[in-house]
């Protein structure tokens, strides 16, 4: 008997509340929205999608054309959800607030639309990110960014979606780590990888070894021992230059994901909310670890939307031998 995504959330869900469809009827919305992308994503060339529009975002980056209509699609599919109050988007400099102020608005969802812009073109995998919180307790309607700057373990769902050989959407709602295989011939997403467990041990690292001249020494000193040998095998790299797909193989094949800090971005270059955040839910929810090199990512107090933060992240043996030469280094 195959399960689909929205039954498996209200089961998820009837486990911590009394009323299974709110985030039955937001997830509604992003299995849309993600069916939506993942459509243009197949047929980029073909739809006239490819390239970038004159416009730079709030990170300073040229955006794409997919990235626009990635961003757009998200935004109206969840405005369209009464549960929502808050949207946030990597692509936007401010929260956007869709009825806030209304009782019926509990939650708070933050998203890159497209995660791995510069692969858009070059038909490589890209994604989706996404990551919820409930409304701050006491909040009275006035403070929108307020329900966005809350701690990554006050996540109450988190997950991305992989577009690439396969449409995989991984998601976790505080009880284990689960994916879903987009169906075409049934425009669902099938249950198929149910509990996932990241490999305790791997045999892969990923990081972009172009700017090691910029890491912290000790990164580079992680490094050679993941190639030497030193930790009782030798390791391979793989980096596809999308944080999610570079992650997606690490949940299951194990490893470790490595983001540093670097002169031209002493904080980190990946953002803490919808980028460490989400990844850092599901990778503690799998048996891993998530850190900024000095505690957990989902212990950072955010400050600002689009903070950015080093990232750590991987399988309890690699995780702890990172942290073993981090403490050598004091
Ligand atoms: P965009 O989503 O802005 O394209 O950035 C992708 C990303 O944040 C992350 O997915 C990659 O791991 C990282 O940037 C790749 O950046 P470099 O190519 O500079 O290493």
């Amino acid at each position: 008997m195959i399960t689909t995504l929205q039954q498996h959330v209200v089961q998820e869900q009837m486990r911590i509340s009394d009323s299974p469809n709110e985030l039955q009827w937001l997830f509604s919305g992003l299995a849309l929205a993600t069916k939506m992308i993942q459509a243009q994503v197949r047929r980029a060339a073909l739809v006239n999608i490819l390239g970038s529009v004159d416009e730079i975002n709030v990170q300073g980056e040229i955006q794409q054309k997919l990235d626009v209509y990635a961003n757009e699609t998200l935004i109206e599919c969840f405005s369209l959800r009464e549960s929502i109050g808050i949207i946030a988007s990597e692509e936007n400099e401010h929260p956007i607030a869709v009825g806030h102020t209304s009782p019926n608005a509990q939650y708070a969802i933050v998203f890159d639309p497209l995660d791995g812009s510069s692969n858009i073109d070059v038909a490589v995998t890209i994604g989706t990110t996404f990551s919820i919180f409930r409304r701050p307790e006491g909040d009275k309607g006035d403070e929108p960014l307020q329900w966005v700057l809350q701690p990554g373990r006050k996540q109450i769902a988190a997950g991305y979606v992989v577009y690439g050989s396969s449409t995989v959407l991984v998601y976790s709602i505080g009880n284990g780590v689960h994916g879903f295989t987009l169906d075409p011939s049934l425009g669902s997403f099938i249950l198929t990888h149910e509990n996932i467990r990241m490999p305790e041990r791997g045999a892969y690292y990923s990081i972009n070894e172009a700017y090691c001249h910029d890491f912290p020494e000790v990164c580079n000193r992680f490094i050679e021992k993941l190639k030497t040998g030193a930790l009782g095998r030798k390791y391979s790299l793989r980096f596809v230059g999308s944080m999610v797909a570079d992650f997606h193989r690490t949940l299951l094949r194990g490893g470790i994901f490595l983001y540093p800090s670097t002169t031209s971005f002493p904080n980190g270059r990946l953002r803490l909310l919808y980028e460490a955040n989400p990844i850092a839910f599901l990778a503690e929810q799998a048996g891993g670890r998530a850190t900024d090199g000095k505690r957990n990512i989902s212990d950072v107090e955010p400050k600002d939307l689009h903070e950015r933060t080093p990232l750590f992240v991987g399988g309890k043996f690699e995780m702890a031998e990172f942290e073993r030469c981090l403490r050598a280094e004091i």
